[in-house]
């Protein structure tokens, strides 16, 4: 059992549909807590950098494009084995192929559009919560 904490972005379909709420009572019923939050419209340069990792994919441009085209709610969630829990939530980055009772079968329309993103790796983690959170700005207690 680790305590850890993962980056959360609702994406823009999912802000768009108006379920952030159901989203985050997903978090909190499996045990995971919102410790920071931002509503944000991304610009296009801290889409790139968000997502420098793919900048090489055939669905990079795509994927900003889809990034910045409205509001998207960002969140620090801390609980037991948070990384690989909230993916679990997630579902399949495709929600053709999630899982039943995944927020990305639920919610999401596309493998473009599908709703949630979340850190893969406590590395990724780290990097994607300084990304958006200043320390100081975070209330785990
Ligand atoms: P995310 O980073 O957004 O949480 O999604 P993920 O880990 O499940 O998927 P990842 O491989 O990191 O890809 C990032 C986002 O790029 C889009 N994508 N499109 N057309 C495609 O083959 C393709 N593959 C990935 C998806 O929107 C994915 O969420
Ligand atoms: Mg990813």
């Amino acid at each position: 059992m680790a305590i850890e904490r993962t980056l959360s972005i609702i994406k823009p379909d999912a802000v768009a549909k108006n379920v952030i709420g159901q989203i985050y009572s997903r978090f909190e019923s499996n045990g995971l807590k919102i410790i920071a939050a931002r509503m944000m419209h991304l610009s296009q340069a801290e889409a790139e950098q968000f997502y420098a990792v793919h900048r090489a994919r055939p669905f990079f441009n795509d994927l900003v494009k889809f990034m910045i085209s409205g509001p998207v709610m960002v969140q620090v969630l801390e609980g037991d084995e948070a990384i690989k829990k909230n993916r679990d939530l997630m579902g399949a980055t495709d929600p053709k192929k999630a899982e039943k009772g995944t927020i990305r079968a639920d919610f999401a329309d596309s493998i473009d559009a599908n709703a949630v993103h979340g850190s893969d790796a406590p590395e990724t983690a780290a990097v994607e919560i300084a990304c958006f959170f200043p320390t100081l700005n975070i209330h785990s207690r």
